[in-house]
């Protein structure tokens, strides 16, 4: 299986590291460590020596609660690191949901929109589309991230509603033209959904590969993991590498991380067993 992106076809014959870049003063995890342009950009090279194989650069926190970051703020974060990590040669994905930076995004040369969004707003699906290559991560979430974990989320069956819900967005993308070799899709970890939810996804992940697409998976220092381990965001590296092997083990192909090292480490062995996913 391959991921069609700009620039690369991406082999994913073996699980990918994508190593997160985050250019923000609020992110839950990091915010505030690559909040200047510089500092991502030297980031972008750590992760790389680290073992990335995709670096991803967002201008704003999706966090629970988090509030929406103005346009032209957001570009002012990611547009100089974009740029800057267009250069190191690997590809290059633009974590944001808003059409304006994907436009511009793709525009400097990047090679993958990921979009918690889905391409939802208005003229995001025709921006990929109109397109000739970009790859595209469509995520699931419920709500926005400012509300989404208030209340207790519920489902009759979140497996089954993920699915079909990406299944929708991918056939939008389809029908407009984009090839399914350009899609991957996400369950979306943490994004309106409680432990019990986020974990029945992955138990379960083998349905959502039902639908012939790539699934990425973003379990990093995520509160479910917190929830598990008992451990606060700062101390979730062990628990974040479980669960990213945990979804390589389940058929997932890119794995959303912090921790590319130890991902990377753990991979290894995981792959040097040979075990059939
Ligand atoms: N999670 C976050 C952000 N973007 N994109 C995809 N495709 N999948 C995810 O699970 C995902 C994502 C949230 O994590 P992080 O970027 O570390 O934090 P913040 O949103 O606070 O910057």
């Amino acid at each position: 299986m391959f991921w069609q992106t700009t620039r690369f076809r991406i082999d994913l014959s073996r699980p990918r590291i994508m190593g997160i870049v985050n250019v923000t003063p609020d992110s839950f995890s990091d915010g505030g460590r690559h909040g200047q342009a510089q500092a991502a950009i030297r980031h972008c090279d750590l992760l790389l020596r680290e073992g990335a194989d995709i670096l991803d650069v967002g201008g704003e926190s999706s966090r629970p609660g988090a509030d929406p970051v103005p346009l032209d703020e957001e570009l002012r974060r990611v547009l100089p690191v974009l740029e800057a990590a267009a250069k190191l040669g690997v590809p290059v994905s633009v974590d944001t949901y808003k059409t304006e930076v994907m436009r511009a995004a793709l525009d400097l040369g990047v090679d993958i929109v990921n979009d918690i969004n889905a391409l939802r707003a208005p003229g995001a699906a025709e921006a990929v589309s109109a397109h000739p290559a970009c790859g595209v991560c469509l995520m699931h979430m419920r709500g926005e991230p400012k509300s989404m974990q208030a209340g207790d989320p519920a489902y009759a069956d979140v497996v089954d509603e993920v699915k079909r819900f990406l299944h929708e967005r991918a056939q939008v993308l389809r029908t407009a033209g984009v090839a399914a070799a350009r899609i991957a899709l996400d369950p979306g970890i943490g994004f309106g959904k409680t432990v019990a939810h986020n974990f029945a996804l992955l138990a379960r992940q083998h349905e959502l590969l039902a639908l012939g697409y790539p699934v990425l998976a973003g379990w990093s220092r995520k509160s479910s993991l917190g929830a598990v381990s008992g451990k606060p965001v700062g101390d979730r590296l062990i628990a974040s590498v479980a669960a990213a092997l945990a979804a390589a083990q389940q058929g997932a192909r890119v794995l959303r991380v912090h921790d590319v090292a130890a991902t990377r480490e753990a991979l290894q062995v995981w792959e040097a067993a040979g075990l059939p996913t």
